[in-house]
């Protein structure tokens, strides 16, 4: 885009919504043209704030008409590059559009703009006894527009599922400009194709959203949370089946390794709750049991636990305040490996009959060929999805670094395509992961996804080269 198309664009944009929505300062270019992802430089040429959903559609219309890319901004949490601005885009930034309206106590609904923020949610809605129950360590920046077109995973999958099952109704403005108010606050729409589907996990590619009804539940007993260490993984899956077979309500079931744990420990300064190393950790959440007979029965599941054998040890969380400190184990993972220089990341899945011969497969092939670079290895395992982090060893140069970590991860990919796993699980695709979609998806697929695209957004102007290219 020529600096003389920017300069009317954006002069057609503040005559249209006003001129402080727009902003070209340079803090904001960095702050809003760029999410979590550090693997890219932002570069966009301007970012717009728009108040409302009319707004967002005059912006659209305007860009749509000079032929200028947008990249859709929400919280900025994400892991995959979805809302990286990298090639002089205009970023539409949906942080001012965070109006929530009251909840609806009878159909156990709230409506809210794009740009509220998660936890913002949470505390609206327990108030009413409620919860949006999505949730995972980034909810305090997160946004629900940016979670909503991500299909967040996190956390609570294993009890509540994805994103996509706790979303009622949809207002999307297309690039065109076009409104869309879909399914509205319908429980129940059997009226041929929910549109709304196509809108929720495609990272702002199709249509902008900005605003949702989302469907509420039950806020949830208060929880208690063990932490166990075990042997190796299979032990962790022998326990897992346990967890399932018990009389509680697991609302959590996530993995870390020895390696993992000691990383939150050192940059985060935290306690390790257990007597004993082990060489994999398990936090396991659970719905608390009221009646003192029930406690009972928990010590008990615990003790047979270690009789097993299949915990090194366990510990029980014994208030509210040490739930939190076994929580901030496990959520402080990627930011601690961050902090201990250059990560080359994934997020797989598997299905979860499929996740030991796999990790076994794979395991093989590290084992023989690549010493020296060991993956840190955590996730929400209960739900088959691994996050494989591989940090670049003291030493290692750069260049050095990431070809050896690609020669991994063909390794890994390989073996994943073996046993029909996923190489996106919850992060998305973005721009990280375009070369790896090859291995989740068919020809067929991918060539039905871009006609997808070419109907919704023919000019190829909403968030460009996210996804495919
Ligand atoms: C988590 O589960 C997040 O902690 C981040 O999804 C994972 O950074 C990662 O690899
Ligand atoms: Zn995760």
């Amino acid at each position: 885009m020529t600096s003389s198309v920017l300069d009317q664009v954006l002069e057609e944009i503040k005559n249209s919504v006003g001129r402080d929505r727009v902003s070209i300062d340079a803090d904001d270019l960095i702050t809003y043209g760029r999410d979590w992802t550090k693997a890219y430089a932002p570069k966009p040429s301007a970012i717009v704030f728009p108040r409302c959903t009319q707004e967002v559609s005059q912006v659209l219309k305007i860009c749509s008409a000079q032929g200028v890319a947008v990249v859709p901004s929400g919280g900025r949490t994400g892991l995959a590059g979805g809302a990286m601005a990298t090639n002089g885009e205009i970023v539409l930034s949906l942080t001012r559009m965070n109006h929530m309206a009251d909840v609806d106590s009878i159909a156990q609904t709230i409506t809210v703009e794009a740009g509220a923020i998660t936890e913002a949610v949470h505390q609206k809605t327990a108030a009413q006894g409620l919860t949006w129950p999505v949730d995972f360590a980034s909810k305090g920046s997160s946004h629900i527009g940016g979670n909503i077109a991500t299909n967040a995973g996190g956390v609570r999958v294993i009890r509540y599922g994805l994103t996509r099952n706790w979303v009622l109704g949809l207002k999307v403005v297309l690039m065109s400009g076009e409104i869309l108010d879909l399914n509205g606050s319908l429980e129940k729409n059997n009226t041929g194709f929910d549109l709304r589907q196509a809108f929720i996990g495609t990272e702002g590619t199709l249509g902008v959203i900005t605003e949702a009804t989302l469907k509420l539940t039950r806020l949830p007993a208060e929880s208690t949370v063990a932490f166990f260490g075990l042997k190796d993984l299979d032990r962790v899956f022998d326990l897992f089946l346990r967890a399932r077979k018990s009389p509680f309500l697991v609302t959590a079931f996530e993995c870390l390794s020895r390696g993992c744990l000691e990383a939150v420990l050192e940059v985060q300064g935290l306690r390790d709750p257990l007597p004993s190393v082990s060489e994999q950790y398990v936090l396991l959440e659970i719905e608390k049991p009221q009646s003192a007979d029930q406690l009972e029965l928990l010590d008990q599941w615990l003790l047979d636990c270690l009789d097993s054998g299949i915990t090194e040890s366990a510990t029980l969380a014994q208030s509210p305040k040490e739930v939190q400190e076994i929580w901030a184990l496990r959520e402080g993972v990627a930011e601690s490996l961050g902090h201990r220089g250059r990560v080359h990341k994934h997020d797989i899945s598997l299905p979860l009959s499929k996740l030991q011969a796999f990790l076994k497969d794979w395991g093989r092939a590290l084992g023989t060929q690549y010493q020296g670079m060991e993956p840190y290895i955590f996730g929400h395992i209960g739900d088959g999805n691994l996050h494989v982090n591989v940090l670049q060893p003291k030493g290692m140069n750069s260049p050095e670094f990431e070809r050896i970590a690609e020669g991994m991860d063909a390794e890994m990919f390989a073996t994943l395509k073996k046993y029909q796993g996923s190489v996106s699980a919850e992060h998305g695709i973005g721009l990280l992961k375009k070369n790896l979609l090859e291995f989740s998806k068919t020809p067929v697929e991918m060539q039905l996804m871009r006609s997808l695209k070419n109907v919704f957004d023919p000019k190829n102007l909403l968030n460009p080269g996210k996804i495919f290219d």
